[in-house]
């Protein structure tokens, strides 16, 4: 089905009905995988088919991985810097087309898949910046005619482990930064949406082609989690960073670990927004919606738990019902539609078994959930939007289900509201609601939210790249995109340099012969 035009998208962007799945930048490798087609939820439709990588394919990839990184440690920064900026003016060519193809892979809203490639732009002009601003410190030697310093040195090979729900704006957030440091990138997106994935490596390697450097730089890897065991276990690739799952996280940096790498993990959420008496109702129930609703639940920042005083509680829970009753659900192509489908049939399962659990918990449902079936509804992926009356203690409150379920609790005190909002094991991105400046610190303040993102009257989702985006307990402490997230990407080397006629020891120590 030729939905939208996707049919000329995907020939502008070089995704055929059979892809070659590995590749180190213009070449594309044959492997003896096999070939496993990625399907749309918007229609489900099979997009295109991809070969998956195999053991051999996987050892040229990092053989031309590492042989790239011999020169392209030795560019200076802001040259490289220099090749990001082409990128990113590649990437406003394409915005459209790969903004669409964004959106018919994964599900989310055409508006919200240009906001991906746009994130894949900003970063792009960040990493520029960045790569002038590649700062070490100078510090006072103890020692008589001694200076000592700083310096950032390129890590070597990064594995970049991506999820479906932002196939290609994590991956930048990665590789940009990487390669502005001095890195090269291997790459496995996920295996729901890896056509994404194979449309920005053609982008890429276009740019590195034009500029005469050589394959190796940008590496793609697909399949599912036996490809990426491959990275995780491989001692030439030092940092791993993967966004995902905790259940993945976990195994991941287990597996990093046992070797003594480096992991940034990126994990689950289960996001919480405070409503307090003093919030701005018109601002908290626009920023709930979106953060509930936006990507279908389908972000690691989406709002899954409100925690509302108890004298506005009624007032919010009717008026985001009535919000809830105007959402249009349907084909994210079309722009009319706010709500998507969700990725595939499994997390249809998974979402309607969360509300039969929460059910059976003791929630109350305010606004049902359910499949929704008919025209226009064929793959089986469209769910309502639901709202539960729940507690914090229920299991289903404690767990991320990416799909969108909201779950409503009540507080009295603010000390008992930043209680329940503390009181599950992840600790992404949090927000409160409230024109009352005591209350905003103190949900600021150390003993406020315990998440890697606290913000005051907007939702949780959607972040800008300028910020470090990760967060705490189980979403695994790793920090990516802007602030100095970079330095996750280099290896520090401190320097001291003797420029005496003496050879002092540090700390005074005499040793005389
Ligand atoms: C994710 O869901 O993994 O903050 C990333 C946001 C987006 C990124 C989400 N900028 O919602």
């Amino acid at each position: 089905m030729d939905t939208f035009g996707i049919k000329a998208t995907l020939e502008r962007l070089g995704v055929k009905a059979e892809n070659l799945g590995t590749s180190t930048g213009g070449e594309w490798l044959k492997t003896s995988g096999n070939y496993v087609a990625s399907y749309s939820p918007v229609d489900g439709a099979v997009i295109g088919k991809i070969q998956e990588t195999d053991q051999e394919s996987y050892e040229s990839v990092i053989q031309k991985a590492k042989e790239a990184f011999e020169t392209w440690r030795l560019k200076p920064a802001p040259q490289r810097g220099e090749i990001i900026r082409q990128i990113g003016n590649a990437l406003r060519d394409a915005k459209e087309d790969l903004g669409k193809l964004v959106s018919y892979e994964m599900g989310k809203s055409y508006q919200e898949g240009l906001g991906e490639v746009q994130e894949m732009i900003d970063i792009c002009d960040f990493a520029v910046g960045l790569s002038r601003q590649l700062y070490g410190l100078t510090m006072h030697s103890e020692r008589p005619g001694h200076r000592m310093y700083e310096q950032w040195h390129p890590l070597g090979l990064v594995g970049i482990i991506s999820a479906f729900n932002f196939p290609v704006a994590v991956w930048s957030w990665n590789s940009m930064i990487a390669w502005v440091c001095g890195d090269v990138c291997v790459w496995k997106p996920s295996e729901k949406a890896p056509l994404s994935a194979v449309a920005c490596q053609h982008i890429v390697a276009k740019v590195f082609k034009e500029n005469g450097l050589p394959e190796g730089i940008s590496n793609l890897i697909v399949g599912d989690y036996r490809v990426g065991e491959l990275m995780t276990k491989d001692k030439r690739v030092p940092l791993i960073s993967a966004t995902g799952s905790t259940r993945m996280g976990k195994i991941v940096g287990q597996e990093v670990a046992a070797r003594l790498g480096r992991s940034l993990l990126e994990l689950g959420g289960n996001n919480g927004i405070i409503i307090t008496e003093n919030a701005d109702l018109d601002i908290a129930i626009r920023g709930a919606l979106f953060g509930a609703v936006g990507t279908a639940g389908q972000r690691c920042t989406s709002t899954r738990r409100l925690i509302i005083h108890a004298s506005v509680y009624e007032t919010v829970k009717e008026r985001l019902s009535s919000a809830y009753g105007k959402l249009v659900i349907g084909n994210p192509l079309d722009e009319k539609n706010h709500v998507g489908p969700l990725i595939d049939k499994d997390a249809v399962d998974m979402y309607l078994k969360a509300i039969e659990k929460v059910k059976a918990e003791g929630g109350k449902e305010v606004v049902p959930g359910g499949v929704l079936e008919g025209a226009g509804y064929e793959s089986g992926c469209y769910v309502k939007p639901c709202i539960v009356e729940a507690e914090s203690h229920y299991e289903m409150v404690q767990e991320e289900t990416f799909a969108p379920i909201l779950y409503l609790m009540k507080y009295n005190t603010l000390e008992e509201a930043i209680a329940m909002h503390n009181g599950v094991p992840q600790g992404l991105s949090s927000a409160i609601m409230t024109l009352d400046m005591r209350e905003a610190e103190a949900f600021l303040s150390a003993a406020g939210s315990d998440c890697g993102i606290a913000n005051v009257n907007i939702g949780t989702s959607g972040a800008e790249i300028g910020g470090a985006f990760g967060g705490e307990k189980e979403t695994g402490g790793g920090r990516e995109s802007g602030s100095d997230s970079w330095k996750a990407y280099m290896r520090r080397q401190t320097n001291t340099i003797n420029y005496s006629t003496a050879l002092p020891l540090a700390q005074g120590i005499k040793f005389d012969i």
